[in-house]
């Protein structure tokens, strides 16, 4: 199939709109998004080819994709290049790590062949087929839900600020979260089928939690570097090598880097973002500042009957 019979099939799916009014979101496969990244998630489902090497970051929006895409890739690459000359110091991480529904949507080797990584927002049970068959390594992460939808709100208020537009109130896009519309929402099963995948498959799926990860990043930098195969020797340990990773990697330090204060993420294309808008606040419970006790409540309620019976929380 080509581009014009994925845009003729996204035309006959539900469609609500989004958070900014000028894309609507369409229901593909259980999960909302909008159609440019449908079109590369169908292109990806029927052209990508997975390797045994590879390492999957997945993640839904604005759960912490920047910062676990910048802990591997440095965790990777450690070897390779030394504190100063890091790609991740003159780089947005997006940059660094090849993004599946866009960047290999149309051919699987549009690939530095020394990178493993690539990265994707796609739901564990849209993923093309060959990552669920093939032995590469996935890696999630998850964060809760009240935060999560603070930032994805403020990312794309900053977008739209940056084309002198506004998002939809606060109040509307909130409602529409709760609904499950948002993108590549509900979050809930996005969330959950990493999770039932990695209770099924541990040595496939890692999954993380932010808010875990920003309590003891050390310890889930060891982990995640064991569990992608790139384990730290005791003598990168008593070295300190995994501490220059989180300094590396840390919200002060990457939002403080020339290149993610003025620089572009795809500049020259209608998805052009500045880099900046990738950093915001960086911590845990930010939240609080934006929703009322109501509506902190409301969300609380609905992930509590979404993970209902099970050992996960969010
Ligand atoms: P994406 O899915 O579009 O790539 P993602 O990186 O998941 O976005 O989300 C951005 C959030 O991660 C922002 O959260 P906030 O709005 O609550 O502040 C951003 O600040 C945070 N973030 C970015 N880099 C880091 C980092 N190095 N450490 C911790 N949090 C980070």
């Amino acid at each position: 199939m080509n581009m014009t019979s994925f845009k003729e099939i996204i035309s006959t799916l539900p469609r609500r709109k989004s958070w900014n009014d000028s894309n609507d979101f369409f229901l593909y496969q259980g999960f909302w998004c909008y159609s440019f990244f449908i079109e590369g998630v169908m292109s990806a489902q029927q052209n990508f080819q997975s390797q045994p090497s590879d390492i999957v970051i997945c993640s839904a929006p604005k759960t912490g994709t920047t910062w676990l895409k910048s802990l591997t890739f440095a965790i990777v690459t450690r070897t390779t290049f030394d504190g100063s000359t890091n790609p991740l110091l003159a780089n947005l991480s997006h940059d660094c790590v090849p993004f599946l529904e866009v960047d290999l949507a149309q051919s699987s080797t549009n690939r530095d062949p020394k990178n493993p990584l690539l990265a994707t927002h796609v739901p564990y049970s849209s993923l093309p087929r060959s990552i669920i068959d093939s032995s590469c390594k996935i890696v999630y992460i998850c964060r809760n839900p009240k935060d999560s939808f603070v930032s994805f709100y403020h990312f794309i208020a900053r977008r739209l600020a940056s084309k002198d537009m506004k998002p939809l109130a606060l109040e509307e896009a909130f409602e529409l979260y709760c609904q499950g519309v948002s993108n590549y929402g509900p979050y809930w099963d996005h969330v959950l089928g990493f999770w039932k995948a990695s209770l099924d498959r541990p040595d496939k799926i890692l999954f993380l939690k932010y808010e875990e990860m920003i309590e003891d990043t050390i310890l889930y930098v060891k982990k995640l570097a064991d569990f992608i195969g790139y384990p730290f020797s005791s003598e990168e340990i008593k070295k300190g090598s995994v501490d220059k990773i989180v300094s590396m990697c840390s919200f002060e330090n990457l939002s403080n880097l020339e290149v993610n204060k003025s620089g572009k993420h795809r500049e020259g294309t209608p998805g052009v973002i500045e880099n900046k808008i990738y950093f915001r606040k960086g911590k845990v419970g930010d939240w609080e500042n934006y929703l009322t006790p109501e509506m902190a409540a409301r969300l609380d309620s609905i992930t509590l009957q979404k993970l209902n019976g099970l050992s996960l929380t969010l």
